[in-house]
């Protein structure tokens, strides 16, 4: 123990320890939500961080001199950085930034800096404040240590496993399965804190990579018996209705389901899309849920084009595009459709480019096809009103039939709207966030009249199917004050927060009935609903999804987390409600089997975008997909015209 303190230096890196162990605990009040319920929770959170500390910063110890303070400044930046960029994350996303999540940042670019400036806060020079009291400490300090402290260092690194594994027993004595259960990463930073959940998350990706080297042709035997067990039979009344139809899919950026009907000031923030609500050659579903994760716009593509789930952590389109698909829009060019998708961005958002690719797009006009002027963009790209406009020649020259999406962007977090767009009244509910939404959701919904109008002008209107889907919620967690008021409610609990995730879902189809339809469902289940409505049997398909407007359809909803919805129970974070009345139950009070069915849907999914299997599975009449056949540089002479095959 003597010799211990005796190294010199090891005062300054006990100092960095405590401090960064202090800071940790203190931005963890601070910042992040993670329901601490009990003693046992109060208590690890405050210990986490010191097991982290030790162990990372520990390191520095094996450099002498000033090399040694140098190293142990520089973990403590890293480790400052991770926990800073952890907390503007969480600011939006309620959620903790994941490896993929970090791949996607550096594919996307810097172009999540608007949200992400929108979020940081001056106060927040707090959070490296520590490291500069370290680096004058340094320039102050005359002896640092001699030779590196590697007795120290064995020292210092088994108190930090010792710590980590009492930690870990304590916490796995409060939540069972902690590492092998947890779909939410909110439990394992509550218990094992933040730097540690990286770790672990770096494991969890050197996994999951693994398993696609691993999985072979018999794996997929498992998957087709299940999903292929759980196929509804499509109903009469609607199969083919829709057959040859063209197909144009609208993301509607973060258009939660509450803004339908919802007045401001007397007046309809929606009214195109509330008319549409209310009218009966439309289907309006009123209980479908987003299931995204953190991959949000681009995981509710990815549902809707292959009825899979996406994934636990990252998104699908960053980490998977090198996997087989048998995705809609390729499905379709079986029965001699072309497919497009239009996007007022560039292409590698969401790295898209590659992903489409995979899914079979034929064409994607992007930002190279817009007029990308100051006044016709903000934030994420093409303001919704231009974009569409410009859409139409493209849109018109493609040969039909054609299944095409368009990705609305305007109504994105952090809602703010240029004066000139809008003449709508902002909300008041104590929350910019929150007011300015309405403008925004309201300059969406004028946006996809003008668009209707146009289908209508160009004859395209009667001819095509047209799917609008919110693609996730808009306003997190993080406003429920100001959406408790939205909603007249005293306050946002869990449950309420559940209901919140329902999105709008509209389907036209021509010549269809509509009308107004209360099934439960959730992403993944459009895509069989559409296909069946074309008149295409995804019965050899390997698809998630149920479709809607099958007399069999289910109406479990998983969400991506584990939690699920369905007419009887809410689940959120273990604890399950009464969907109806919102009344806490008693587990004795329910039948797991709703449970079991989410597990294992989940579970199949996974499988098949883990291992890849679909590259092992070939579909009755599908043709397989070759992305190296499939280009999406615009020629200097583009319309979508020269493009025809
Ligand atoms: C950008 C758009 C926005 O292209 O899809 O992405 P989001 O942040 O909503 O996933
Ligand atoms: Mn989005």
């Amino acid at each position: 123990m003597k010799t211990f303190i005796k190294e010199r230096g090891l005062a300054f890196f006990l100092i960095a320890v405590v401090l960064l162990w202090v800071k940790t605990y203190a931005a963890y009040i601070l910042n992040f939500n993670l329901g601490i319920d009990n003693t046992i929770q109060k208590i690890l959170l405050f210990v986490n961080p010191l097991s982290s500390g030790l162990f990372f910063l520990g390191f520095g110890l094996l450099f002498k001199k000033k090399l040694q303070q140098t190293a142990i400044i520089v973990i403590h930046f890293l480790l400052s950085f991770l926990l800073y960029a952890n907390i503007v994350y969480y600011r939006f996303f309620n959620d903790f930034i994941t490896i993929p999540v970090m791949m996607q940042a550096k594919t996307n670019g810097g172009q999540l800096g608007d949200s992400a400036f929108s979020l940081m806060r001056w106060t927040d020079v707090f959070y490296f404040l520590d490291t500069v009291i370290l680096i004058i400490l340094a320039l102050k300090m005359k002896k640092p240590a001699e030779k590196p402290a590697k007795k120290s260092f064995r020292i210092v690194l088994a108190s930090a496993v010792l710590v980590f594994l009492i930690n870990l027993a304590v916490a796995e004595t409060d939540r069972p399965e902690l590492l092998t259960r947890s779909f939410d990463r909110n439990y394992l930073v509550k218990y094992l804190g933040t730097y540690n959940f990286t770790i672990y998350d770096a494991v969890q990706n050197v996994k999951s990579n693994s398993q696609r080297a691993l999985a072979d042709s018999s794996d997929v035997t498992d998957v087709e018996n299940y999903m292929k067990a759980n196929y509804d039979v499509p109903n009469n009344v609607y199969f083919g209705k829709a057959e040859g139809k063209n197909v144009i899919y609208v993301s509607l950026e973060s258009l939660q389901s509450f803004i339908i009907d919802y007045k401001i000031n007397g007046k309809e923030v929606t009214p195109f899309l509330n008319k549409l609500a209310h009218d009966n050659q439309t289907f309006y579903f009123d209980n479908f849920f987003h299931q995204t994760g953190q991959g949000k716009t681009s995981d509710a593509e990815f549902m809707m084009e292959n009825s899979l789930y996406p994934l636990s952590q990252g998104s699908v389109f960053v980490n998977k595009a090198q996997n087989t698909l048998q995705s809609v829009p390729a499905i379709l060019k079986g029965k001699n459709y072309t497919s497009a998708a239009f996007h007022g961005n560039t292409q590698t958002f969401w790295n898209r480019n590659e992903m489409y690719k995979a899914e079979g797009i034929d064409k994607f006009f992007d930002s190279a096809y817009y007029d990308m002027s100051e006044e016709n963009t903000k934030n994420y790209g093409m303001k919704d009103k231009p974009y569409f406009k410009e859409s139409m020649p493209l849109l018109k020259s493609l040969p039909q039939p054609f299944y095409t999406k368009f990705i609305t962007l305007s109504n994105h977090f952090p809602f703010g709207m240029d004066k000139e767009d809008t003449d709508f009244p902002a909300g008041d509910f104590g929350d910019s966030v929150v007011n300015n939404y309405f403008q925004s959701a309201n300059y969406l919904d004028e946006s996809i009249e003008q668009f209707f109008n146009d289908l209508k002008k160009d004859g395209l209107y009667d001819k095509s199917i047209i799917v609008m889907y919110g693609d996730h919620y808009g306003i997190s967690e993080n406003h429920n004050k100001a959406m408790a008021k939205v909603l007249g409610k005293d306050e946002i609990n869990e449950y309420d927060n559940a209901q919140l995730q329902r999105v709008p879902l509209f389907i036209h189809a021509p010549g269809v009935k509509g009308g107004r339809n209360h099934k439960f469902a959730g992403d993944v289940d459009v895509a069989p609903t559409v296909l069946h409505l074309l008149g295409v049997d995804t019965k050899d398909y390997l698809m998630s999804g149920s479709d809607i407007l099958s007399k069999e359809h289910r109406e479990v909803i998983p969400f991506r987390n584990g939690d699920f919805i369905s007419p009887n129970y809410t689940k959120v974070s273990g604890k399950y409600y009464d969907t109806k009345t919102g009344r806490l139950l008693d587990d004795s009070e329910v039948d797991k089997k709703e449970d079991s069915l989410v597990k294992t849907e989940l579970e199949m999914s996974d499988k098949i975008i883990n291992g890849d299997l679909l590259r092992f599975y070939q579909p009755k009449g599908f043709k397989k997909v070759d992305p190296s056949k499939i280009d999406y540089t615009k020629r200097e002479d583009s319309s979508a015209d020269d493009q025809k095959e």
